[in-house]
């Protein structure tokens, strides 16, 4: 059967890909970093998973961070394909620690690539590069596509636009199978706290359970395509299933602002938004990304890829599993 590598295991994309993997018959490693918590909440909490499929998820020590984990791992495992997700992935921390995101998410990728070509699986192992619709930033054409110029607006996608060209390069320079997703925002009920689609939903939620009094943000005019995670992990296998390596821009072509977003939430718990928004200097970033809106008309012609998932459905399946775990407390 086929194996797999992935970094960024314990996230939100990690998750939904480790369940389809296995649900596919593979044998998952995932890299974790060593924390002073064992909270691996996403992972113990996998869905539809059998015991039989569990035992085939083995969990490493290691770090972007950290080549000889990396050369001693991909060494050992000799795994089918790698799917590089692990990343400082908020874009406002980004500003506040820009050394450290450019070493994770820019060097990190060429450690992982240099150890894959290391373990002489340069011809065989498959890659995936977590790109990022951040990259498109003060965009140049909207909706943007593969096609459209870079232009990143932070600290994170300055780094991803490096790590989106190391692998165009390891793919023309050492003939190697790597590819990236330009993925656009994609949510669930697993996205991070602070994040700003969850961090309303799980207000929302708790506002309405009484849980809560009121949530604080900053800029509510910036707009973004929003899609559903566990819709996006597929993609990332299918990529790495196709005849020949190519990037795609995986978008549901919809653009709404983040208070559209707001209305939304507090509307599906019945609730005017306007009562419990308060507004925070603190959330607000050194430059921008206005709007970003895509368009996956090449995933939809070479794999047929549509999304099903858009956003009222998705403000109301994050609400909805939000307040449930506030009322039963789980
Ligand atoms: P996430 O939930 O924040 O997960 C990030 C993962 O990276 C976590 O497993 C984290 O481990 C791991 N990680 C962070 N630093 C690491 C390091 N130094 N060494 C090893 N692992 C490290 O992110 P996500 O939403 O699943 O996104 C997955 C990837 O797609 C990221 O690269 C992100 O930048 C990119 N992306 C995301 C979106 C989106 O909308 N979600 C869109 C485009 C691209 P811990 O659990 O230990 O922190
Ligand atoms: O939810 P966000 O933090 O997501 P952002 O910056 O678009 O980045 C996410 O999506 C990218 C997809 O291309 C990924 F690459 C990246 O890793 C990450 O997953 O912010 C969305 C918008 C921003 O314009 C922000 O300024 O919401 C605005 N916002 C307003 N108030 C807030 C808040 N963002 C956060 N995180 N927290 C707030 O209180």
């Amino acid at each position: 059967m086929p194996s797999a590598f992935i970094t960024g295991i314990t996230g939100q994309d990690g998750s939904y890909l480790t369940e389809l993997l296995l649900a596919k018959g593979y044998t998952v490693h995932g890299l974790v970093r060593r924390s002073s918590s064992l909270d691996r909440g996403r992972l113990d909490n996998l869905e539809d998973v059998s015991d039989e499929a569990r035992a085939r998820l083995h969990l490493h020590y290691g770090d972007l961070g950290d080549s000889n984990s990396l050369y001693r791992l991909l060494g050992e495992l000799k795994p089918d394909e790698v799917y590089n997700l692990a990343s400082q992935s908020h874009v406002r921390v980004s500003f506040d620690m820009p050394e450290f995101t450019t070493d994770i998410n820019a060097t990190g990728t060429v450690r992982l690539l240099e150890a894959i070509r290391s373990a002489g699986l340069g011809k065989t192992t498959r890659y995936y590069q977590a790109s990022s619709s951040e990259m498109f930033g003060k965009a140049v054409e909207t909706p943007q596509r593969e096609t459209t110029r870079f232009h990143p607006r932070s600290p994170y996608a300055c780094a991803k636009v490096f790590s989106h060209y190391a692998t165009v390069n390891y793919r023309e320079a050492h003939g190697m199978f790597s590819c990236s997703g330009i993925l656009f925002n994609h949510e669930s009920p697993r996205r991070g706290e602070n994040f700003v689609t969850r961090k309303v939903t799980l207000a929302a939620a708790r506002i309405k359970a009484g849980l809560q009094e009121y949530v604080t943000l900053g800029n509510l005019e910036a707009r973004r395509d929003w899609g559903y995670a566990k819709e996006y992990a597929e993609v990332m296998w299918r990529m790495l299933q196709q005849d020949s390596p190519e990037d795609y821009v995986i978008a549901t072509g919809e653009c709404h602002s983040v208070e559209e977003w707001v209305a939304e939430a507090f509307a599906a718990v019945d609730l005017d938004w306007h009562d419990y928004v308060r507004f925070d200097q603190r959330f607000m970033r050194a430059s921008e990304v206005d709007e970003v809106v895509g368009d996956a008309s090449k995933a939809k012609r070479d794999f047929g890829w549509e999304p099903q998932v858009k956003f009222s459905k998705l403000v109301k399946l994050m609400v909805e599993a939000d307040l449930k775990a506030c009322l039963t407390g789980k």
